[in-house]
């Protein structure tokens, strides 16, 4: 085959990471193996050592998790994926690696509930510190960052508001003071969305999500930029053990080949159904990429190619009508979690964000009337139907 960075996108998601096994598997196969065999005492000094080609003891590499996080980079642009047992396990893993005692972050407000609440339950009493900004606004980062400032972690589009980062503008305010930037690109996907290409050091993945799309695993990677920022953070994946299974690894290589396919006709649906609450009249208010109406419609056109599959509304009579909302939709499953195949519609404040303070919410704008609704596969006239009936409950 060709090289596989000269490939398509779709292509990578096909091919690219593939293991070839000496039968010819079409797919990558699972080892599922805790550990391997050296030929001889000194194969297995050296491949300790680096200086020998073999694996050791899968929480440190297996050929399945290896394939995942080669076809990750491939997708990414970077230099090597690094996978986790889970997405939080990643965000961990981010904080462990570029944060010491003393040390301080900024990062987006409207972030993952845990990604933010882990700060205060756990890095603080190491003496972390941090301070959540609306980074969609470029001079609230520059304005927060400290002489020990040693990272700026955002999440773009971000959970559950929407709001949009300059991805370039925030890479060039980190490294302008010397700190790496991390995206965590999980509502996008590398299919809409490629942080890297625009300056970032490490893009963050929820595997759970789009890129495994099934709703049938959790999973986590980091993909690296450059060989010094993989070793290191790989070296914290390794010792603190957050490492993915390898059946885990095959499920999501088996997920993220119709990426693509999937993405395209979930923002496909999406589109219609954010411009039928725009226009419905018990709907207050509505925030997705595509409208016109969303106030960082020319900052998603610039930096992704796509408009996704998730949105965030409010409707008229507040969280009581949201939760008539939510109660009453038949087709949409009342549930955590995005990026599947199915639509999924939740309340963050009582659910994903419920672990923040509630002036942590209000502060970050997600304000309790918020419902967050991820769009999936099926008919969209059923989804738009799903909506109407379950609106007209009110
Ligand atoms: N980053 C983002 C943007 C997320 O949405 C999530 C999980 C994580 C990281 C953590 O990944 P996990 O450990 O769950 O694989 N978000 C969830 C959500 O919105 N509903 O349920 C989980």
């Amino acid at each position: 085959m060709e090289n596989i960075k000269d490939l398509g996108f779709e292509s990578k998601l096909v091919h690219a990471g593939d293991f070839k096994d000496e039968f010819g598997s079409a797919v990558t196969p699972i080892y599922q193996t805790s550990t391997f065999s050296f030929k001889n005492a000194q194969h297995g000094a050296d491949c300790f050592a680096g200086e020998a080609d073999g694996y050791i003891y899968t929480r440190v590499g297996n050929p399945t998790i290896d394939a995942l996080e080669n076809k990750l980079a491939a997708l990414e642009n970077g230099y090597r994926g690094i996978a986790f047992s889970s997405g939080m396990s990643a965000v961990s893993g981010v904080y462990m690696t570029f944060l010491h005692q003393g040390a301080h972050m900024v990062a987006t407000g409207a972030i993952y509930g845990a990604s933010r609440a882990i700060v205060s339950s756990h890095f603080q009493k190491f003496g972390v510190e941090a301070t959540f900004v609306d980074t969609a606004n470029l001079a609230e980062i520059e304005k927060s960052i400290r002489p020990n400032t040693k990272l700026l972690y955002i999440e773009t589009p971000a959970n559950p508001t929407i709001t949009l980062t300059d991805i370039a503008g925030a890479a060039e305010i980190a490294h302008k003071h010397g700190i790496p930037l991390v995206v965590d690109n999980t509502f996008s996907s590398p299919y809409l969305q490629r942080p890297l290409d625009l300056g970032a050091d490490v893009v963050l993945h929820s595997l759970t999500k789009f890129i495994n799309g099934h709703a049938d695993i959790v999973g986590g990677a980091l993909i690296a930029k450059t060989p010094e920022l993989h070793a290191e953070l790989v070296k914290t994946r390794n010792y603190l053990g957050g490492n993915m299974d390898p059946t885990q690894a095959y499920m999501v290589i088996r997920g993220a080949k119709t990426l693509a396919i999937r993405v395209e006709r979930a923002q496909e649906n999406a589109m219609k159904v954010a411009q039928f609450l725009e226009n419905h009249p018990k709907v207050d208010w509505i925030k997705y990429p595509g409208l016109t109406s969303f106030d960082q419609h020319e900052l998603a056109k610039k930096q992704m190619f796509g408009f996704g599959a998730m949105m965030s509304f409010g409707v008229k009579g507040g969280f009581e009508a949201g939760k008539t909302v939510m109660d009453n939709v038949q087709l949409a499953k009342l549930a955590v979690s995005l990026g599947g195949v199915e639509t999924l519609i939740q309340h963050p404040a009582s659910m994903t964000h419920a672990a923040m303070q509630p002036e942590e919410r209000m502060q970050a704008g997600i304000t309790d009337d918020l419902v967050r609704y991820a769009i999936g596969i099926e008919s969209v006239e059923d989804i738009i139907h799903d909506i109407d009936q379950a609106l007209a409950k009110i």
